[in-house]
Order: structure tokens, then C-alpha cells, then sequence
């Protein structure tokens, strides 16, 4: 069972492993080892500059930071003083990170040397945000002191939040507590993970996105276990560089970084013998890039499904029970349900609308009452997306719910042609949308990164629509297919969809 005491704050979950644990290494990065003492000194003085600025418990300070030990350390020290931790998406533009400040009434904000000018062009003049902080190679809490008593709050008080952009409409404050995240790092970390203190976390996505944060900071530290953290964009050959120097034991990627990774030239000989465990989610993975990669480094991936709202991980595969292109089964500690059309439970091979409930699950946007109202309902968290469970009580993803289009009066998920395309030996990574034309008929449009030395011509798009046409049925197919050299990321590294309806036809 999962128990807590009433009055609890999250940095427990660093400051727990200084009386056994304290020389060990807690935080790896090219710029040095911080062992959990260091970490903890350098997230006391964190704290203590924010409170001597004038920052009060409950108040919000914005963390725009790269994936470096300061990270961690601003993270925990203001989670022990009682401050409330906002953790930034750093690809952000400057009216963002405006908006960011001002939706969140932040009273300071912590800052890599690398985002000067993004925190400078937000023009932070006339909010709250008046205590920049950078983390200089000396930073401004250098001299601060070392020990910081731990604020008194409750388990269920707002520790932190994320933002979470949908494809519209402002970007959204998940609110979370201090309870959930030991919640994650009991359930998936230790179930299904089975992460201990010899392991050393790797994550590509970044701290701000709710994966990265409980790669990165939740679960090492709750398990006592190291962090290897590299900032700046993933190129595949630094990170190779890394993983040879460093020795991480789990890798956390998505389909995305997989693909770059597996289909990189520099990916040849490469020595991924000390990683025990790869982890993707966040979107499907292809079965050809799962194939690729055992292919190239002798590992499976283990897939799994969560949400900034959920925090983590809630479907997932086993490492010894998997099931290719299934986001997996119900991690300990969650309960899900699926509703068809008509309000019911879907009956097994049926599809429905995925509702998920477990304790890190978030109960509000910030300030955003109708959207809380839709979203969060008596416990449940309706994540909108179509999943289908088999007999085994693995889940298959079907789309978003309102994924569903008519096409030439028949109806077709985009979804399904596009991880079919993905299989096709050719492509190197698809992505298939309905588009409006036009007239207002809906049309299904695919863009396509052809394999490294495939031509992109007009004999390619013809095999590629016979391909979807005898491999699914007649009328699912892309009646267009535009070919892009890569597609285009967001900030989290999935498929920016919305910025490939905005290119314009070749
Ligand atoms: O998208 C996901 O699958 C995910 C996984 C873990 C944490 C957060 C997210 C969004």
C-alpha cells in the first residue's frame, strides 16, 4: 500500500537519502557529479535566495531551465520552501513565457544563461516576476546557506505545475501536489520499472515535460538511483557520446528519438551494453522502428502511455510482457475505463473513450473552471483518446475521439494509415491528418520522410497509396501525399501537426 504522513513536502524525496546515501551520485552531466549532499546544499541555497527575495510559500516561480544539475536542485529547493515550482517548456516563445508569468502570478523565476535573451524579449515589466535568478557558473545563491527546514505542508497542497497545450486554445496550469509524485515513483518506477539505487536514468525529453520529470528527478531520487542529464537538442552522435562515456542502465525516448536514433549513420558500433531497459511513450511506436532497434542494439522497448494531467505513466508494458503497438496494461495503482458512444463500458475488442483515475492524478487547471469541469469529473480524468482493450488487457490507441472522418461518405482514422505508412520500408517517418479542402469536404493528406536514399517522386507516392489500399481497404487511403525532408517537432519532440497543415503544398 501507498501511505504518506498528512504533513508531507516532495523534497523528502531527496532530502531522505542524505543519511545513507549522501556521497553517492545523484546528478551526472558533462559540467561534474553532484553527489545527494551537493544536490541538497545547492537546492537549500535555492531555496533560501527565493525566500530571502521576498518569495512566500504558495507562490509560483517559474523554472525556465535546460536539463542540468541546477535543474533538480531549483525543483526540490523550492519545493522545500514551500514555494510552488512552474516548470517551463524552454522552446517557448517570448509572448509565451509572458503568458506563462502572468497566468501563474510567478513572484521569480530561475534561469539557464542560455535563455538571457528569451527571459529579456518576454519583457517581464509590470508582472509579479521581479527576481530573476540565472544559473551562472556562480550563481547568485553561491553563498547562501546549506540548510533549509522544511516548509509544513500538507500532502494534498499544490506543489508544482506544467503547462499542457492542446492542439488549441491557451496553454493550460496543471496543478499537482506533493503526493503525487512518491505516487509515481511507487507505481510505475518500482512495478513495472523496478528501478534501484545501481541504475542511472537517461532521459531525452526534458525536465519541463511531465515525462522527463519523473524520468529525470522523481524516480532516481525516490529510488536512490542516478541521473545522467545532457543539455541542449538531442543530435543522435551526442548522445551515443554520452550513454559510451556515462554507462546509463534505462534510456527514455519516444517513437521520435528512437527513429533519429536507430536510423543514424553515427549508430554504427555503437556500445549500448550498460543500458538494461529502453523506455518510449508519449506516441505510438511504430513496429518496424521496435524491429530496427533490436535489430541494431539487441534491445526491446518497453511502451507505456501517460499524461502531464495523470503526471506519469499509467498503461504500460512489462520488459517480460509485451505486446508490439500496445501502450500495454494498467500500471498498479490506476484504474481506467473505456465508454462507448452510448455511456457504457466497452466490452473487450470494443472501442471507447479512455477515462483514467489513480492519486497523481491533477484535480484543476489554474483559474480555468470550464476546462476542469470537462476534463476532470468525480476522480476520473478524460484523456479523449480512443482505445481498444484485448482479451489479455492490453490496450491499443484507435485515435483521438474526434479523430473520426468522413471520406468520400466513408469513414477512416487518419491513425490507422499513418502506422501503416510507418511500417513501409521507404518511409522514414509518416504523418497522416484529415484536411479541409476547398469546397469543405474532408480529405486524407499524408506527409512523408522518405528513407535515407529514397527518392520522393511521384512513382513513390503511387506505391505508397496501393500499399495503404490493399493493405487496409479500398478507401483508406491518402488521396495526397506531400514529401518533407523531416517532419517538424514541437517542443516535446512529437509530430508538430499543426505546423505541417500550415506548409504549404510542394
Ligand atoms: O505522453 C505521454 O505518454 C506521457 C508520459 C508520461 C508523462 C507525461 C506524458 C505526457
Amino acid at each position: 500500500g501507498f501511505t504518506l504522513p498528512e504533513t508531507y513536502n516532495a523534497s523528502r524525496l531527496l532530502w531522505d537519502n542524505l543519511p545513507r546515501r549522501g556521497d553517492a551520485p545523484a546528478v551526472i552531466a558533462d559540467s561534474g557529479l553532484w553527489t545527494y549532499r551537493r544536490l541538497a546544499e545547492e537546492a537549500a541555497r535555492i531555496g533560501n535566495t527565493l525566500l530571502a527575495g521576498g518569495a512566500r510559500p504558495g507562490e509560483r516561480v517559474l523554472l525556465i531551465l535546460d536539463d542540468e544539475p541546477a535543474y533538480p536542485a531549483a525543483i526540490m529547493g523550492a519545493l522545500r520552501a514551500g514555494l510552488v515550482p512552474v516548470l517551463i517548456n524552454t522552446l517557448s516563445p517570448p509572448e509565451l513565457i509572458r503568458f506563462f508569468a502572468e497566468d501563474s502570478d510567478a513572484v521569480a523565476a530561475v534561469v539557464s544563461v542560455a535563455y538571457k535573451d528569451l527571459v529579456s524579449a518576454a519583457d517581464l515589466v509590470g508582472t509579479a516576476c521581479r527576481m530573476l535568478l540565472f544559473a551562472e557558473a556562480t550563481p547568485p545563491w553561491a553563498t547562501a546557506p546549506i540548510d533549509l527546514p522544511e516548509s509544513q505542508t500538507s500532502r494534498r497542497d499544490m506543489a508544482f505545475w506544467m503547462y499542457s497545450s492542446g492542439s488549441t486554445g491557451r496553454p493550460k496550469g496543471v496543478v499537482h501536489r506533493h503526493e503525487d509524485v512518491p505516487y509515481i515513483a511507487a507505481t510505475y518506477a518500482r512495478r513495472v520499472l523496478k528501478i534501484g539505487p545501481d541504475d542511472i536514468c537517461f532521459s531525452i525529453p526534458k525536465i519541463y515535460f511531465a515525462y522527463g520529470f519523473g524520468n529525470s528527478v522523481a524516480f532516481p531520487l525516490s529510488c536512490g538511483a542516478a541521473v545522467l542529464l545532457m543539455p541542449g537538442r538531442p543530435q543522435p552522435a551526442a548522445v551515443f557520446d554520452l550513454i559510451a562515456r556515462h554507462k546509463p542502465t534505462l534510456l527514455f525516448g519516444l517513437p521520435t528519438l528512437y527513429t533519429a536514433l536507430a536510423r543514424d549513420e553515427t549508430a554504427e558500433g555503437v556500445d549500448l551494453s550498460s543500458v538494461r531497459l529502453c523506455i518510449s511513450a508519449a506516441e505510438v511506436l511504430s513496429a518496424d522502428i521496435a524491429a530496427t532497434w533490436k535489430r541494431r542494439f539487441g534491445l526491446d522497448i518497453v511502451e507505456g502511455l501517460g499524461s502531464t494531467e495523470m503526471l506519469h505513466i499509467y498503461l504500460s508494458n512489462e520488459p517480460e510482457r509485451r505486446k508490439s503497438g500496445s501502450a500495454g496494461r494498467v500500471v498498479p495503482g490506476y484504474a481506467v475505463r473505456l465508454l462507448t458512444r452510448e455511456g457504457r463500458d466497452a466490452a473487450v475488442g470494443e472501442e471507447g473513450v479512455m477515462l483514467v483515475r489513480g492519486l497523481s492524478g491533477a484535480e484543476l487547471y489554474w483559474n480555468r473552471p470550464e476546462k476542469t469541469a470537462e476534463t476532470m469529473r468525480d476522480g476520473w480524468i478524460d484523456t479523449g483518446d480512443r482505445f481498444q482493450r484485448d482479451e489479455d488487457g492490453f490496450y491499443f490507441f484507435r485515435g483521438r475521439a474526434d479523430d473520426l472522418v468522413k471520406v468520400s461518405g466513408q469513414w477512416v482514422y487518419p491513425l490507422e494509415i499513418e502506422l501503416l505508412l510507418n511500417e513501409h520500408p521507404k518511409v522514414l517517418e509518416a504523418c497522416v491528418q484529415a484536411v479541409e479542402m476547398a469546397d469543405k469536404r474532408l480529405t486524407v493528406k499524408a506527409w512523408i520522410a522518405p528513407a535515407r536514399g529514397i527518392e520522393p517522386d511521384l512513382a513513390l507516392a503511387a506505391e505508397l497509396k496501393t500499399y495503404a489500399k490493399t493493405k487496409l481497404l479500398p478507401h483508406k487511403y491518402p488521396r495526397e501525399i506531400l514529401f518533407v525532408e523531416s517532419l517538424p517537432k514541437t517542443g516535446t519532440d512529437k509530430i508538430d501537426r499543426q505546423a505541417l497543415l500550415r506548409l504549404a503544398p510542394s
